[in-house]
């Protein structure tokens, strides 16, 4: 039996080979050459065309090359078979990375030097000490909990809010969506690395930043979708919101006219937060395909009733 994969943006040749460092005997085929159909019972994808993981009639289960597998739900004609999300070190940490760039960003209020930069403006603006900033992470996950932990390390006040309760060292833990409001109202720079749900999309919006305090700043990590991009602009128009930086849209590539581009404060990425290092999420995928060779559990499955 044997492994279809396909992905617009991480290379086959790659993972092709670091697969095979770890398991030699992999039948490893491409989507332009995926042979015998009816062979194939793995497949190892991101953003898959829709339709095209129904053609393989024996598929036995999914690995995921993103954390978050919306795009693969998505997909109606989805064959009903079990999805394994990348949780893998080097996407946790990358993500986590950049969370860390981004507070300290917002916390030392980088962009408004940048601003200033451009127009040759000398003036100082003093941040607060760390311990002083409130961080809130939307998600205390896999990736949120790596996070919270660089933040603490740092010495930001970190708490997170998330479905079920956490207990992780010096972070609060908020859970459900009775204590949402209670983190919100503490959260001077609000993270989101939820995942897209029905419960998520939308989830920032003109109310939910109304309740943080003034002159906040958001990270958008998650998906796009989660996110009212009009009710964003306002509440920076309004002085609600301070500045943001978003990794993540509704349409991606972000169209050239699109209004986040040129706004003075909002920073664009272009969904690239973390990704998983071939040399590193292949031995995390190469275990799993053991694991599924023998008829073991397996970890990080997608839940179809939580929907993430
Ligand atoms: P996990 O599933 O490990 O974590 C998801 C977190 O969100 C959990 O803490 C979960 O709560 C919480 N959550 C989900 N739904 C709700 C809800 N309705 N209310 C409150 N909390 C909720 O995922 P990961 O940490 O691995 O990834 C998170 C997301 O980050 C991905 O789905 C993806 O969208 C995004 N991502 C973005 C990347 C980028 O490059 N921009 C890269 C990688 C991921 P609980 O713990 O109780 O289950
Ligand atoms: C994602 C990923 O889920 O890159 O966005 O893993």
């Amino acid at each position: 039996m044997a492994l279809i994969f396909y992905s617009p943006i991480n290379p086959a040749d790659v993972w092709e080979a670091e697969l095979k460092k770890h398991l030699p005997e992999l039948d490893f085929r491409r989507w332009e050459a995926p042979g015998d159909k009816s062979e194939i019972d793995m497949a190892l994808c991101w953003k898959p065309p829709p339709g095209g993981l129904a053609k393989f009639p024996n598929l036995k289960v999914i690995f995921s090359l993103a954390a978050g597998i919306d795009s693969l739900t998505a997909d109606p004609a989805l064959p009903d078979v079990p999805i394994v999300r990348m949780v893998e070190p080097s996407l946790t940490a990358g993500v986590a990375e950049y969370v860390l760039l981004h507070v300290l960003r917002h916390h030392k209020d980088q962009p408004r030097f940048a601003e200033q930069q451009k127009a040759r403006i000398w003036q100082e603006h003093f941040a607060p000490p760390a311990w002083t900033r409130r961080v809130g992470l939307l998600g205390l996950g896999a990736i949120g909990a790596e996070a919270a932990r660089m933040l603490v390390a740092v010495g930001f006040e970190v708490a997170g809010w998330s479905r079920t309760q956490k207990h992780l060292a010096d972070v609060t833990s908020y859970f459900g969506p009775d204590q949402l409001d209670g983190f919100l109202a503490r959260s001077d720079i609000l993270v989101c690395l939820l995942p897209k749900t029905r419960q998520t999309d939308g989830i920032l919006n003109a109310a939910l930043f109304a309740k943080l305090p003034q002159g906040a700043s958001l990270i958008n990590a998650g998906r796009g979708d989660q996110l009212i991009e009009d009710d964003l602009l306002a509440a920076l128009d309004s002085g609600q919101l301070s500045q943001a930086t978003l990794d993540v849209f509704a349409t991606e590539p972000l169209p050239p006219a699109h209004p986040f581009w040129a706004h003075p404060r909002i920073t664009v990425t272009p969904h690239s937060a973390g990704d998983p290092f071939a040399a590193s999420a292949a031995r995390v995928v190469a275990e799993n395909i053991r694991r599924f060779r023998a008829g073991q559990p397996l970890p990080h499955l997608y839940d179809r009733k939580a929907g993430y």
